[in-house]
Formats: C-alpha cells, sequence, structure tokens
C-alpha cells in the first residue's frame, strides 16, 4: 500500500492503516515542500509528524513534534527573539543528525530510513524528492515561505496563490515510482490537496505514475460538511478558485483517482462526485480515537478489495 501524504491529518491516517495491516506493508511517500532550514538546521514537519506517529511518540496536542518533549533550548533562543518555530530539545536531536548528513551528502531518503529505524517505525517512509522543492504562499503582505505563512504568521494571510519552487525539475525519491508503479493501491491521506498533496503531484514523474499505475487509486477527502479535519485548507481552496468542499478535493484529484472517500455528513453530495467519473464512498472519516482511525482504514481497504 502506498500513501501520499502530508503532515498531521496523514500521520492519523496512517496510525489506523498501521492497526489493521502490517506496517511492513505500507510505503509513505511524504511531502517535502513544508521543509525548511531554521537555525541553520534542515527541518522535514511532514516527515517527522509521520515518523513520531507511527512510532507512538507525537505530541497529541499538536499532532507534530514529540510528546513529553523539553523546550529550553527553545527559551534560550527567546533571548535572540527566534522562538517563533517551537522546536522541542528533542526534537532538535533529529535535526541536527539530519542537517549533518546532509551536509556530508546523505541523501534524504537515506537519512529519513535512519531516523524510522532508529524510532522503530517498519513502515517505509520515502521523502517525495531527494532534490530541494519548497512551498511559496503569495498574500497581500507579499510572497512567503511556507512555515513563514503557516506556523510564524498563523495561516491568517489570505492566499492568492501557491508556488512549488523546484517540483518542475526535481526528481522523485529513488524508490518513490517504483513503489507507485507496483503497489497494489495508492492511497491519497486526507491531508489539504493544494500545499501537502498539491506538491508531491507537481513533481512531473509522479504525477505521471499515478496516472499509469495499474493500482487502484483511493483518495479520503479532507474536508467533512465544508470544514477542514486540521488547518487552512478551506480558506485556502477558497483564495485559490477552488469550491471548498469534498467535490472540490475530488475535482483536483479526478483525473488519476478512482475511489473517493466522503463523509457521512456530505453523502448528498455523491452523485456530484460520481458525475466526476469517480466512484464515492461513504463513511465516517472524523477521526478522533483509535478505533475511528482503524475502522477508516478498513472500510479504505475493504473498497480496494471490492
Ligand atoms: N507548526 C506551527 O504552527 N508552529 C510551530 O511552531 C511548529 C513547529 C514545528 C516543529 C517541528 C515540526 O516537525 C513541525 C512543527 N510545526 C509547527 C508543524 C508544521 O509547521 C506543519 O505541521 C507542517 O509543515 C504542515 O503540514
Amino acid at each position: 500500500l502506498v500513501v501520499l501524504a502530508g503532515g498531521v491529518g496523514a500521520a492519523r491516517f496512517l496510525e489506523g492503516l498501521a492497526g489493521v495491516v502490517p506496517a511492513a506493508q505500507i510505503t509513505v511517500v511524504g511531502n517535502t515542500a513544508d521543509d525548511a532550514e531554521i537555525h541553520g538546521l534542515h527541518i522535514s514537519p511532514d516527515l517527522d509528524t509521520v515518523t513520531y506517529t507511527l512510532a507512538g511518540r507525537a505530541n497529541p496536542e499538536t499532532g507534530w513534534g514529540l510528546n513529553n518533549d523539553t523546550f529550553h533550548c527553545l527559551e534560550a533562543l527567546s533571548l535572540y527573539d527566534q522562538d517563533w518555530f517551537r522546536l522541542g530539545d528533542h526534537d532538535l536531536a533529529t535535526h541536527i543528525y539530519r542537517s549533518a548528513l546532509l551536509r556530508g551528502g546523505v541523501p534524504l531518503t537515506e537519512i529519513t530510513a535512519r531516523i524510522a529505524r532508529a524510532h522503530g517505525v517498519e513502515a517505509a517512509i520515502l521523502p517525495m524528492s531527494d532534490d530541494r522543492v519548497r512551498t511559496f504562499v503569495d498574500t497581500p503582505a507579499g510572497e512567503l515561505d511556507f512555515q513563514t505563512y503557516f506556523a510564524r504568521r498563523k495561516a491568517q494571510d489570505p492566499v492568492r496563490g501557491v508556488r512549488f519552487e523546484g517540483a518542475a525539475t526535481a526528481r522523485p525519491g529513488p524508490s518513490v515510482v517504483h513503489a507507485i508503479s507496483c503497489a497494489d493501491a495508492v492511497l491519497l491521506a486526507p491531508s489539504n490537496p493544494i500545499i501537502s498533496i498539491g506538491p508531491i503531484l507537481a513533481v512531473p514523474a509522479i504525477h505521471e505514475a499515478l496516472h499509469e499505475t495499474p493500482a487502484t487509486v483511493l483518495a479520503v477527502s479532507p474536508i467533512v460538511a465544508g470544514r477542514a479535519l486540521k488547518g487552512p485548507t478551506v480558506r485556502m481552496m477558497e483564495g485559490l478558485g477552488h469550491q471548498p468542499t469534498c467535490v472540490g478535493v475530488a475535482r483536483i484529484y479526478e483525473s488519476f483517482c478512482d475511489l473517493f472517500v466522503i463523509d457521512e455528513q456530505d453523502w448528498a453530495t455523491t452523485s456530484d462526485i460520481e458525475a466526476l467519473g469517480l466512484e464515492a464512498m461513504v463513511t465516517n472519516t472524523v477521526m478522533n480515537d483509535l478505533a475511528s482511525k482503524q475502522a477508516l482504514a478498513r472500510f479504505c481497504l475493504e473498497g480496494l478489495l471490492r
């Protein structure tokens, strides 16, 4: 099973999936366009969120960062007014390790595998690309790098455009295309279609592999009853001229997606989704505990087996 994943929403979905199939059968293709260089360190928030969650170590309140982390270094950085990106002390160790290896020429794919192994994660976690891809968000305040828009300015600026710098020439990570082409199924996690899944689709060879794979492609809508499970998805879709509903998400995925999972609250949109040529599957997609995460994963697998 190959899962295209952003951060917190995807990690919750993966936690459910890893509870119903052996984790070793899961390959995650993770977004790296949210990556940032902060304090001279290379941060890969989405890869880390997936890794920490599958390791059972994510902070349950934020979804990102490590559970029970301390913030002594951050407190010290506040003296220099450098504490807007909340890096915990133990989380910092991951960034120090990653940054040192990157500087030594080790590819991000290899480093990500080492970090996952160290945390006891059995799923394969593949960065979408080892090449540098970065999201920039166009706002009335100017073009902002992603973490300035998201973490520093708390995703408050209206979004006029989004650009994935480097994506057009980025090569996919070494086993990404093979994984998609040989998968039994490809799943798009309930992540923001614009800024989490969007950069993955913007890597041309990944886009092509999704169109060509014989595997069934299933996507889970991150929008329920016009609201996003997490983050600025709805306002961002509105700002970019997409219908901010599950139907709007289905339109973004329509050219390569076969099955589209929507929430019970959106059952009335089934015919709109089927009019796009996707098969709609209706269930509870709101994941508030482990049981609901696993139930959603089981529902997706049953749909794929039909
Ligand atoms: N998100 C925030 O909104 N504020 C933060 O201070 C912050 C710190 C942070 C540290 C490590 C990490 O792995 C993620 C962190 N995130 C933070 C989350 C991150 O910015 C977003 O979740 C993703 O980039 C969007 O998927």
